[in-house]
C-alpha cells in the first residue's frame, strides 16, 4: 500500500521547516508548503493517481521536480531530501518550531545560541532562565514555552478531507480481501464532520480475526493497539486511528446506527425504544429475546416510527422530533448546484485562465460561474485596481459571447478594510454582478470592532455575499472573535448572503453557524474559492456542512435558476 497523502504533505511541512531553520533560501521552502497544502486536498490518494497514469507535474504547484520527488517517496517510503536535512540539524527542531511563538527564526537562534536541539534542552534552559538572556524573548515567551511544555499533547483531529484520502487507501485494501464482505466508515467520518477523531470501520465478515489480520497487516499501519476475535485497533502512520468492527449480517443495521452515532443521537433512539419497552443496541432493536429490526438502519427507524434520518443530521439536535412527524427537511444535494460563485483566476492568485475555469464549471454541469479574482489590497494575491478589473470585465464580455449556455458573472472578491470600508469605489462595484466581500487581514479587532467592520461592509448595498464569514483555517487560526449572530441579523435585514466555503481548510460558515442563518432566513452561498480547475471539485465538502447545518436546496442561493439569481443579487 502506498505512502498516504497526509504523509507526503507532512514530509514536505518538515522539510520546509528544517530549511527554514537552516536558513536555505525561502522560496524552495515555500515551494514544499505550498506542495504540502495541494497534496493535502487530493480528493485522491497519490497512490491511486500514479497507478491511473497521472502526470503529477501537472497538479498545481508540482512541476517536474516535485513530481519526481513524490514519485520517489512512494517507491522508497522515504524523502532523501528530508533525511539528509534532518542528519544535519539533528534533534527536534521540527517539534520545537511547531511551539506556540517559535518560527523557525527562533530555533535557530536557540540553536546556535543555547544549543537546544531537543524538547529537553529547551525545558532545561526555560527552568535555568537562561532563555530569557536571548534577544527577543522576554519573560512572556518564557512562560508561554513553559505553559505548553507541561501540556500534554491534545488528541490531534484530522481535517475531513485528510481522513477520506486515508479512508479510501484503507477501504480499498480491506476490500480486496477475499474474505472481505461489507465494509464502511461510520462515526463522525459518516456524518460528515468538519473534523474526524478516529475512523470506525464496519464490516461484516464471517471471520472476524481474520478481517482484523488483514488491517493489522496494512502496510501503512505504524502500530497495532489491540486485536481481538471482532475487534482491531490500529494507529496509521499519519496518527489517526482506525478502529475495525467485524459484525454479523443480521446486526449491520443495528451496528451501523451505533458506530455511526453520535453518540447523544443514539441515546435518544435508545430511550425512544425504551418507550416502547423494547431495546436498542448494536445488535438490532428487541422485545424481549426477539430481534425486531437489525439488518438495516431503514428497517429499525420504521419500527422506531421514525423517517430515515440521515447521517449528517444524527446529532440530537431535534431531527428525532421531526422524523417523528415525517417533517425532516429534503436536504440539499450536489446535483441541486448550478454554479460556482467564488473562483479565483490567473488574474490575481489562480492558476488558471478564466476561460478554463469557466469550460470546468460547464463541465461540471453548472450554467453559470462568478469570476471573483482579489481586489488590490491583497498584494501578495496580485490584488486587481480598477483599471486591471476594467480590463478583466471586458474579456468576460468577449468570452460570454462566445460561451453557449453558460454564463460568467462579473464579480470581485473586495477586502472589506479595517473600519468596514470596501477596497474598490463603488463606481466600479456597480459594475458587477455581483461582489464577494472578505476580511483578509486585522484579525485580532475586538469583538465589537470586528462585528462593526462586516456589518459596516454590509451597509454597502454592493455587497453580495460576506466570504469566509470568520476566518477559520481548520487546525492552523481560530475565527476571528465576532459576534456571528449579530452578523447574520444584519444579513437578513439588509438582504445579503454568507457564504459557506466549501474548502475543506476552511468550512466557513461552520454547520452550526448555517444553521443558524437558515433560522434567520439568511440565504448562503456554497461556494468553492477555486484557485485551480480542481479546486471547484471541493463543493461536495460544502454541501456535506451544508446537510448537517439543514439547508435544503432553497437556502442556497447558487440552486437557483440564472435569471433568478440575478434579481436576488440587486439589492
Ligand atoms: P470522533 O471520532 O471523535 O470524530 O467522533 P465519533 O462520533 O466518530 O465518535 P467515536 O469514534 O468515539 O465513536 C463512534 C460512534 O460510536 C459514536 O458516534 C457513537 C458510538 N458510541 C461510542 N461510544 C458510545 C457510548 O458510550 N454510547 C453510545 N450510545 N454510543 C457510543
Ligand atoms: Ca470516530
Ligand atoms: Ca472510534
Amino acid at each position: 500500500m502506498p505512502v498516504q497523502n497526509a504523509e507526503i504533505a507532512q514530509m514536505f511541512d518538515q522539510t520546509a521547516e528544517l530549511l527554514e531553520i537552516k536558513g536555505d533560501n525561502p522560496f524552495r521552502s515555500r515551494a514544499y508548503r505550498n506542495a504540502a497544502r495541494v497534496i493535502e486536498r487530493l480528493p485522491k490518494s497519490i497512490g491511486t493517481l500514479l497507478k491511473a497514469g497521472e502526470d503529477l507535474s501537472e497538479l498545481p504547484g508540482i512541476g517536474k521536480d516535485l513530481a519526481g520527488k513524490i514519485a520517489a517517496i512512494i517507491a522508497t517510503r522515504h524523502f532523501d531530501v528530508l533525511d539528509k536535512l534532518k542528519r544535519e540539524l539533528p534533534g527536534d527542531l521540527g517539534e520545537i518550531a511547531a511551539l506556540p511563538g517559535l518560527g523557525p527564526k527562533r530555533v535557530k537562534l536557540l540553536y546556535d545560541k543555547l544549543r537546544v536541539r531537543s524538547l529537553e534542552d529547551l525545558r532545561r534552559v526555560v527552568k535555568s532562565g537562561r532563555l530569557r538572556e536571548l534577544r527577543g524573548f522576554g519573560a512572556k515567551s518564557e512562560q508561554k514555552l513553559a505553559a505548553a511544555l507541561g501540556k500534554p499533547q491534545a488528541e490531534k483531529r484530522f481535517k475531513l478531507s485528510e481522513a477520506e484520502a486515508e479512508a479510501e487507501a484503507l477501504l480499498s485494501h480491506l476490500r480486496s480481501s477475499a474474505s472481505g464482505g461489507q465494509v464502511i466508515v461510520a462515526g463522525s467520518y459518516r456524518r460528515r464532520r468538519d473534523t474526524v477523531g478516529d475512523l470506525d470501520v464496519l464490516m461484516v465478515a464471517p471471520h472476524g480475526a481474520a478481517a482484523g489480520n488483514r488491517l493489522a497487516k496494512y502496510e501503512n499501519v505504524a502500530d497495532v493497539l489491540a486485536h481481538g476475535p471482532t475487534r482491531t485497533t490500529v494507529r496509521l502512520r499519519s496518527g489517526l486511528h482506525v478502529d475495525l468492527r467485524v459484525v454479523p449480517k443480521a446486526s449491520y443495521g443495528a451496528a451501523l446506527m451505533y458506530f455511526t452515532g453520535s453518540k447523544s443521537h443514539n441515546i435518544a433512539l435508545r430511550a425512544l425504544a425504551n418507550d416502547h419497552a423494547w431495546k436498542l443496541n448494536e445488535y438490532g432493536l428487541f422485545a424481549g429475546q426477539r430481534r425486531l429490526a437489525g439488518a438495516s438502519e431503514e428497517e429499525i427507524y420504521r419500527k422506531l416510527g421514525l423517517e430515515f434520518i440521515p447521517p449528517e443530521m444524527r446529532e440530537d439536535r431535534g431531527e428525532i422530533k421531526l422524523a417523528r412527524t415525517g417533517r425532516l427537511p429534503r436536504l440539499i444535494t450536489l446535483a441541486d448546484i448550478r454554479g460556482d460563485l467564488h473562483v479565483h483566476s490567473n488574474w490575481s492568485d489562480g492558476r488558471a485562465e478564466i476561460a478554463e475555469m469557466a469550460a470546468a464549471a460547464k463541465a461540471r454541469g453548472y450554467v453559470y460561474m462568478a469570476l471573483t479574482d482579489h481586489s488590490r489590497h491583497v498584494t501578495i494575491a496580485h490584488g486587481l485596481d480598477a483599471e486591471r478589473l476594467g480590463r478583466q470585465l471586458d474579456q468576460v464580455d468577449r468570452l460570454n459571447d462566445r460561451l453557449d449556455g453558460f454564463t460568467v458573472l462579473k464579480g470581485a472578491e473586495v477586502d472589506i478594510l479595517a473600519d468596514g470600508s470596501l477596497d474598490l469605489p463603488d463606481r466600479v462595484l456597480s459594475r458587477l454582478d455581483l461582489v464577494v466581500a472578505a476580511v483578509h487581514y486585522k484579525f485580532d479587532l475586538t469583538r465589537k470592532a470586528q462585528t462593526e467592520r462586516v456589518i459596516n461592509a454590509m451597509d454597502n448595498r454592493h455587497v453580495s455575499i460576506i466570504a469566509h464569514p470568520t476566518g477559520r483555517l481548520i487546525g492552523e487560526r481560530d475565527a476571528y472573535d465576532i459576534d456571528m449572530e449579530a452578523v447574520i441579523a444584519a444579513a437578513g435585514e439588509r438582504g445579503c448572503h454568507l457564504e459557506l466555503n466549501a474548502d475543506p481548510d476552511r468550512l466557513d460558515l461552520n454547520d452550526m453557524q448555517v444553521h443558524a442563518a437558515k433560522e434567520a432566513g439568511v440565504k448562503i452561498a456554497i461556494s468553492t474559492d477555486a484557485h485551480s480547475t480542481g479546486g471547484m471539485d471541493n463543493i461536495r465538502f460544502g454541501i456535506d456542512q451544508a446537510r448537517r447545518g439543514w439547508l435544503e436546496a432553497d437556502d442556497v442561493i447558487n440552486t437557483l435558476p440564472l435569471a433568478r439569481l440575478k434579481k436576488l443579487l440587486k439589492r
